[in-house]
C-alpha cells in the first residue's frame, strides 16, 4: 500500500508538472531546476549567472525548508524572485512551483531558475515542469558523490562542479569525478567553475543561451 501511495503522489505531481511545462513553453522561457547539497553554491551560481545574463531576463523560485535568506540575496541582483518555504519537506514539488510562478511577472523573461531544497536525493524524483535539471556539486563535498548519489547525476542534463578555486586546499580528484559523471550519464555537460571567482562561467552561460535558442527554434 505504501508503495502505491508514493506512486500515486508522484503521478499527480507529474500531471501538474506537465501543465506547468506547457505554460512555461507558451511563454518561450527556459526553466532550469538546480539541485545540489546545502552549501554546494547554488545561490552563488545564480547570483553570478544573473550578473552574466542580465537581471531583467531572469526570474527565480527559491526553495528552502525555512527563511527568505536566499530570496534576499537574489533580490539584491535585481531579478524577480519568490521564496517557497517547504516547512520541513526535502524537495520542491510541481504544486509549490505552480503556485510560486503566479507571483512572478514572466513576460519578457528568458530564464526561470528554480533553486531546489539543498539535498542530493529527494529532488531527483520530482518533476517541476523544468526543461533542464542541473546538478550542482562542489569540490569541498568530495569526488565520490556521483557514485554515491547516482540518480540525480543520471537524470541531469548538466553537472556543475563548483568551487574549483578550492582544489589546491582539499583532496579532490577532478578526473575521478568527471569520469564517474560521464559513466553514469554520457550525454551530460560537465562544467568546472568557480561561482565565487567567475572562472569557467562563460562556458556555462554560453550553454544556457544555446539551450534557450534550441527550445525557441522548436516552437
Ligand atoms: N571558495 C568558494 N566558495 C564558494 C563558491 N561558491 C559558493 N561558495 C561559498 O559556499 C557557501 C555556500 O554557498 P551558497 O551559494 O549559499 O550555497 P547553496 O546552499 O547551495 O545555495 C557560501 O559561503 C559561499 O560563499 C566558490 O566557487 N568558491
Ligand atoms: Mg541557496
Amino acid at each position: 500500500m505504501k508503495v502505491k501511495l508514493a506512486r500515486d503522489l508522484l503521478k499527480a505531481n507529474d500531471v501538474l508538472a506537465g501543465g506547468l511545462r506547457d505554460r512555461l513553453g507558451e511563454l518561450g522561457l527556459l526553466a532550469v531546476n538546480l539541485i545540489g547539497s546545502p552549501g554546494s553554491g547554488k545561490t552563488t551560481l545564480l547570483e553570478r549567472t544573473i550578473g552574466g545574463l542580465g537581471a531583467r531576463r531572469v526570474a527565480v523560485v527559491e526553495g528552502d525548508v525555512a527563511t527568505t535568506l536566499d530570496a534576499q540575496r537574489i533580490e539584491r541582483t535585481g531579478a524577480a524572485v519568490v521564496q517557497v518555504n517547504t516547512d520541513g519537506a526535502c524537495h520542491l514539488d510541481a504544486n509549490m512551483v505552480t503556485d510560486a510562478v503566479t507571483d512572478l511577472a514572466l513576460e519578457g523573461v528568458d530564464y526561470l531558475f528554480i533553486e531546489n531544497v539543498g539535498n542530493l536525493v529527494c529532488p531527483a524524483a520530482w518533476d517541476l515542469g523544468e526543461d533542464l535539471k542541473v546538478v550542482v556539486s562542489s569540490v569541498a563535498e568530495g569526488d565520490e558523490k556521483p557514485a554515491k548519489y547516482p540518480r540525480v547525476f543520471r537524470e541531469a542534463q548538466a553537472c556543475v562542479l563548483n568551487k574549483t578555486d578550492l582544489i589546491p586546499h582539499v583532496e579532490f580528484d577532478a578526473q575521478r569525478f568527471t569520469t564517474e559523471v560521464r559513466r553514469l550519464n554520457p550525454e551530460a555537460e560537465v562544467f568546472l567553475l568557480s561561482a565565487r571567482e567567475g572562472s569557467g562561467i562563460d562556458k556555462w552561460l554560453t550553454w544556457l543561451e544555446t539551450r534557450l535558442a534550441a527550445k525557441r527554434a522548436t516552437r
